[in-house]
C-alpha cells in the first residue's frame, strides 16, 4: 500500500450532535492530522470542541485548511480550548491589536517590523516555556503566505522520550532545566534582556526535563530552546553534553513532520509534547500570521 492509501484508510469520520461531521486524517508522518469539515469562524458547540480536543491530544498538531478568521474570531476559538495568554514580551509595535493576538511576520513598514521573528530561521523551541505556566496550545493562522519557505516543523517528544536509551532516561529522571527568557526563538537576545555569562544563573522558569502530560498521562521530553538550556545540578560541561545528546535525538528525522503553509491554514499544536521550529523566508516575500497561545499547567 502506498503512503496515500495508507493515510486515507486511517482517516476517521467523527459524527457530532446536529449532524456536524468532520474528518481527521493523520499526516502519515511522525505526528499531526488534517481536519476537514469544520468552519472555525462559527461559534463551536461544546460537543464539537470536545471531539476536536480529543483529536488534538491524539495527534499533537491539527491542521484546518481554507479558514477565514478575524482576530476576534481567532481569540474566541482559542478561548474554546482554554485561557489565552495576553502577549507580554514583544518587540514590535502592538498598537491596535487585541491583547491576546501575537503577530508573526517578516513584513517591514517604514523600517519597522509588523510582527515577531522576521525572515530568519526559528530554531527548535517550545512556546512560552520561559514562564511558570507555559503554553498548552498555540493556534497559528496564516493570512499571507509566500509561495515558498517558512515551513513550520514539529518533533514528537513522546516518541523521542520513549526511544531514549535506558541509561539516558536514568540520567534525566527527576532533573530540571532552566528555560532562559533572554533568548527569542530566532536565537537572538531579547530586547530588554541580557545574555548571562554563567548559564547556571540564566533568568527564566525552571521545568522538569521529562514532563507528564496532564491530559494524556504520557511522558515527554520538555526543553525550551535549542542550545540555551542548563540542566540544574550538573557541571556546565556535563549539562551541555547531555543537552546536545537530547537535542540531537529529539530532532532526528523520524520524529519530525513539517507543515507547508497555505493561506487560510489554522494550525493548532500542543506544546506539552512537541517542539517546533521554522524555516527561513525570503525577506522580499510577505508572510503574515496571527497567533494566540493558551495557558497550560505548571509542568510536572
Ligand atoms: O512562523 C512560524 O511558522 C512559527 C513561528 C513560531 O514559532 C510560533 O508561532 O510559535
Ligand atoms: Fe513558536
Amino acid at each position: 500500500m502506498d503512503r496515500t492509501t495508507a493515510t486515507h484508510s486511517r482517516s476517521r469520520i467523527m459524527m457530532v450532535e446536529q449532524h456536524q461531521a468532520f474528518s481527521v486524517t493523520p499526516t502519515g508522518g511522525a505526528l499531526g492530522a488534517v481536519v476537514t469539515g469544520v468552519d472555525l469562524s462559527a461559534s463551536l458547540e461544546a460537543e464539537l470542541v470536545a471531539r476536536l480536543r480529543e483529536a488534538w491530544l491524539a495527534h499533537q498538531v491539527l491542521v484546518f485548511r481554507g479558514q477565514s478568521l478575524t482576530d476576534g474570531q481567532l481569540v474566541a476559538l482559542a478561548r474554546a480550548f482554554g485561557d489565552p495568554h495576553a502577549v507580554e514580551v514583544c518587540e514590535y509595535d502592538r498598537s491596535g491589536l487585541l491583547p491576546e493576538i501575537d503577530v508573526i511576520s517578516n513584513i517591514m513598514v517604514d523600517g519597522r517590523a509588523l510582527g515577531a521573528l522576521g525572515s530568519g530561521e526559528a530554531a527548535w523551541h517550545t512556546d512560552m516555556s520561559m514562564f511558570e505556566y507555559p503554553a498548552a496550545a498555540t493556534l497559528l493562522f496564516g493570512k499571507e503566505i509566500p509561495p515558498a519557505g517558512g515551513n513550520t516543523r514539529f518533533a514528537n517528544l513522546y516518541a523521542a522520550y520513549e526511544t531514549l536509551p535506558e541509561e539516558t532516561k536514568r540520567r534525566i529522571e527527576g532533573r530540571r532545566s532552566i528555560h532562559d527568557i533572554a533568548y527569542t526563538a530566532a536565537g537572538t537576545v531579547r530586547a530588554g534582556f541580557e545574555a548571562v555569562e554563567d548559564k547556571t544563573q540564566g533568568p527564566g522558569a525552571v521545568h522538569p526535563v521529562v514532563r507528564t502530560h496532564v491530559e494524556t498521562g504520557r511522558r515527554a521530553l520538555f526543553l525550551g530552546r535549542q542550545s540555551y538550556g542548563y540542566i540544574q545540578g550538573l557541571p556546565v560541561e556535563e549539562s551541555d553534553a547531555l543537552l546536545e545528546e537530547l537535542w540531537t535525538h529529539m530532532t532526528k528525522p523520524e520524529f519530525v513532520w513539517e507543515h507547508a503553509w497555505q493561506q487560510g491554514d489554522l494550525v493548532m499544536w500542543d506544546n506539552r509534547c512537541l517542539i517546533h521550529g521554522r524555516g527561513s523566508v525570503s525577506s522580499g516575500a510577505r508572510r503574515m500570521l496571527r497567533r494566540v497561545t493558551v495557558r497550560g499547567e505548571k509542568p510536572v
